[in-house]
């Protein structure tokens, strides 16, 4: 079991590292699962660490108020994968839904100031935002209430238990669930979690997510924040993970420019208001995993690859295409070699008939570990981190390794065409001094 040791206060509360107070609520169900998490919360702002023996644990920072929320994805072996969670061999997350509906049911008691009937609406009404999106299949069927008003007496009824097609939606009202499954105090600090039980495959077999209403505020601004969450959630839940698109504006002091994050942004804005509405970047990740058949054809793509001046990949770098007459909101990010292949392999769909720039980045130190963006952002050392590429744009026959000729400003539009997918190569910058030795994580 490793914990690591804290070093933070976390708002006015002073978080020590924590354990689960009750690993046995996790075995509820789930014989085959590994037990046993540590975490802790290392700094103001910084997304926590949660490093468990026999699984991962997905956690990012979002600040609610005075004090730093959390929404976690809680997976076993599985990594973020920049837009998708994908197994460690690489196979993404995903419902086989075969054009089917993917089932829920939701909690009977209340979510903080708000009743049973008020959070089912905000549910419902999250779940139809996903399943709105026209270039998706994806479609959800609300199957009525839990048999429970589902509490911390008992949960272990509902969680962890694939294959029953229930797939609860928790209405932990009091935190307190969640201050059993991540610790004492941890319902300070998180909005929600979303589990997800997944085979060999990347087939999920089942979900469950829990939304705090403990310091939810009330009223519309409340009503807004949750419905925020559970979009979010309910993100990891179709096998969604992170997107750091436009990430220098989240924490600028400037609530205007917030509408540009995704709903995937790993932690809370300077106003989160705007993000239950879904960004083309949220809209191409989940037409991605579940494309209706007019997906392909309706819209364009950018493909390619992210390499060193050796020909080696790089492995977790951020892959933006921003089309050139609206840059902030008609963007879509990929980091490259997200299906770990051993490629640098990105592929960004979904994008409109015109003219693009493409900009590489990268991952931005503060989401590793629960917070990662991609699958090599497990921990400060990882590939993401290690030789991290200059930013820069692609700059078609100008492309090299040498920033001496290759300005880092210098871009070619990429023209996109309807059903068509353009292909291009970036040659990641180095400084005279080249890069380190790295190792290639292959599946
Ligand atoms: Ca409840
Ligand atoms: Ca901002
Ligand atoms: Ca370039
Ligand atoms: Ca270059
Ligand atoms: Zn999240």
């Amino acid at each position: 079991m490793v914990a690591e040791p804290s070093s933070g206060v976390l708002g006015p509360q002073a978080f020590g590292a924590f354990r689960v107070g009750d690993p046995a609520l996790l075995r509820v169900g789930m014989g085959w699962w590994g037990m046993g998490r540590t975490g802790s919360i290392e700094s103001m702002g910084t997304p926590s660490r949660l490093r468990s023996v026999w699984m991962s644990l997905r956690m990012v920072v979002r600040r609610i108020g005075w004090f730093f929320a959390f929404l976690s994805v809680l997976l076993s072996g599985w990594v973020e994968a920049g837009g998708f969670l994908v197994t460690e061999s690489g196979d993404p997350v995903h419902w086989d839904t075969h054009g089917g509906t993917i089932h829920y049911r939701v909690d009977q008691g209340p979510l903080g100031p708000f009743s049973n009937a008020e959070a089912i609406e905000l549910v419902r009404m999250a779940f139809r935002i996903w399943q709105s999106v026209p270039t998706s299949t994806v479609a959800f069927r609300y199957d009525g209430l839990l048999e429970d008003d589902v509490s911390d007496k008992n949960v272990d009824k509902h969680l962890q238990i694939p294959d029953d097609d229930l797939n609860p939606v928790i209405l932990d009202t009091d935190g307190l669930i969640i201050d059993l499954l991540e610790g004492d105090g941890a319902r300070y600090a998180y909005l929600g979690i979303t589990q997800s039980y997944v085979e060999t495959g990347g087939k999920i077999l089942g979900a469950d997510i829990i939304i705090n209403g403990l310091n939810c505020p009330s009223g519309e601004e409340g009503k807004q924040t949750l419905l925020a969450t559970i979009v979010h959630e309910i993100g990891h839940f179709l096998g969604l993970s992170h997107s750091q698109l436009n990430h220098q504006f989240w924490n600028d002091g400037d609530t205007e420019n917030d509408r540009y994050l995704p709903t995937m942004f790993p932690i809370r804005s300077d106003d989160d208001s705007n993000l239950a509405d879904l960004n083309p970047d949220d809209i191409f990740a989940v037409s991605w995993l579940y494309p209706s058949d007019s997906f392909w054809s309706s819209t364009g793509g950018i493909a390619g690859t992210v390499v060193r001046r050796s020909g080696h990949p790089v492995q977790g770098a951020n892959v933006i295409a921003r089309k050139i007459d609206d840059p902030c909101m008609m963007a879509i990010s990929c980091v490259s070699d997200f299906l770990i292949g051993g490629t640098g392999e990105f592929e960004i769909y979904g994008l409109p008939y015109g003219s693009y720039t493409i900009e590489v980045e990268p991952i931005d130190p503060l989401f590793y570990g629960s917070a990662a963006i991609g699958p090599f952002a497990e921990n400060r050392y990882s590939e993401s981190f290690v030789n991290p590429i200059l930013p820069e744009y692609y700059n078609g026959p100008r492309e090299s390794a040498d920033p001496a000729t290759d300005d880092p400003e210098d871009f070619e539009a990429v023209q996109v065409e309807l059903g068509e997918s353009a292909e291009v190569e970036i040659i990641a910058n180095e400084g005279p001094a080249g890069v380190h030795e790295w190792a290639i994580h292959q599946p």
